[in-house]
Parts: structure tokens; sequence; C-alpha cells
């Protein structure tokens, strides 16, 4: 009878030696599990780059627009797009539109920090200058223009009237970049005064 007892001791023993065993493997193995989770987590700056390209083009507005254009090439209607942020935001596959009419943005539709990106809004894609963005649309005297994310989400967005937006005036934000749209003296690539 003491021999089971003490048999039966002896697997307690064993057991525990093997739970003190299993414990001595488990912690190290999870603390290192652990901390190849962190690294991983902390490697992961294709996020974090995401996130920062997300807020630079959520730092982008449509600041002025003039849509009195008399000629496609001499005076085309344009959209001043600025960039209120604090790096280079490229906008390519961004989309804008007027009140019917979607346009992809190019991969040349780059703004740098604090700086302004003219749309030309001529219908003419070649446009007989291929370094500017060229929009498949003219704007109307009662018109409206978004900015939209790739997601279709609208970034920014404008409308305006032969009243808001009379001949030869623009209609932009003022204060520049951040104010509301009111009619202006044309600065197109400048900024709004
Ligand atoms: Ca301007």
């Amino acid at each position: 009878m003491s021999s089971v007892t003490e048999t039966f001791a002896g697997q307690i023993v064993e057991k525990n030696r093997n739970r003190q065993s299993l414990r001595n493997w488990l912690i190290p193995t999870i603390t290192l599990l652990f901390t190849v989770g962190c690294s991983e987590s902390d490697a992961s700056t294709p996020d974090a780059g995401s996130e920062d390209l997300s807020v630079s083009a959520q730092s982008v507005v449509i600041n002025e627009l003039y849509p009195h254009g008399t000629d496609t090439l001499t005076d085309p209607d344009w959209v001043e797009l600025k960039n209120l942020g604090q790096s280079a935001v490229n906008l390519s596959g961004y989309r804008v539109r007027d009140d019917k009419t979607f346009f992809t943005l190019p991969a040349q539709a780059t703004i740098p920090a604090g700086g302004y990106l003219i749309l030309y809004c001529d219908d003419a894609p070649d446009g007989g200058a291929s370094d500017r963005v060229h929009l498949p649309f003219k704007l109307g005297s009662q018109d409206e223009f978004y900015l939209l994310d790739p997601s279709g989400a609208t970034i920014s967005s404008a409308s305006w009237n032969a009243v808001t937006a009379p001949s030869e005036k623009s209609y932009g934000r003022l204060p520049d970049g951040t104010g509301l749209f009111i009619a202006l003296t044309p600065t197109r690539s400048a900024r709004n005064i």
C-alpha cells in the first residue's frame, strides 16, 4: 500500500517536474514570440507610410477656380489645388469631377508642400503642353467641382453660379487655403488675395 502511495507520489512529483519543465520552456518561448511580434509591429512602416500619405492628401484643398476661359490654349478654365501640408503629395489615382464627368488624375499630379497645382479644364488631353494636367471637360458659369480620394470619398468641393463667380472673376478661398469661397481677382498658381 505504501509502495503504491510512493509510486503515486512519485508520479505527482514527476508530473510537477514536467510542468516545471514545460513552464521553463514556455515562458522564454512566449517572451520570444511576443518580442518578435512587437518587432514586426515596429517594422510595419508601410502602414505608417500609408497613414501619413492619407493625412497629407486630406490637406489638399480646392483653393481657387476660374470658369470664364475664352480660349483653350491662351485663356483656359482652370482649378487651383493647394497643399496645406508639410510634405509633397502625389494625387495619382485621385479623381476629380464636375457635375457629370469623372477623371482620374495622372502620375504628374504632384503638389509640393505649401504649393499649388493647376488643373487645366480645357477638354484637350494633350493641350499642346504635356507638362500640364489637363481635364477632359470645361467649367460652366454655373457648375460644381469635386476632388475625390481613390476610394471615392470627397476631399474638397466647390459649387458656384453667375452670381457668386461673376464674369472675369475667379472663385476662391480667402484667406488663401482656409477661407470660404468668394469672388476674387484671379491668381493662378499664386496666393489668393
Ligand atoms: Ca490662387
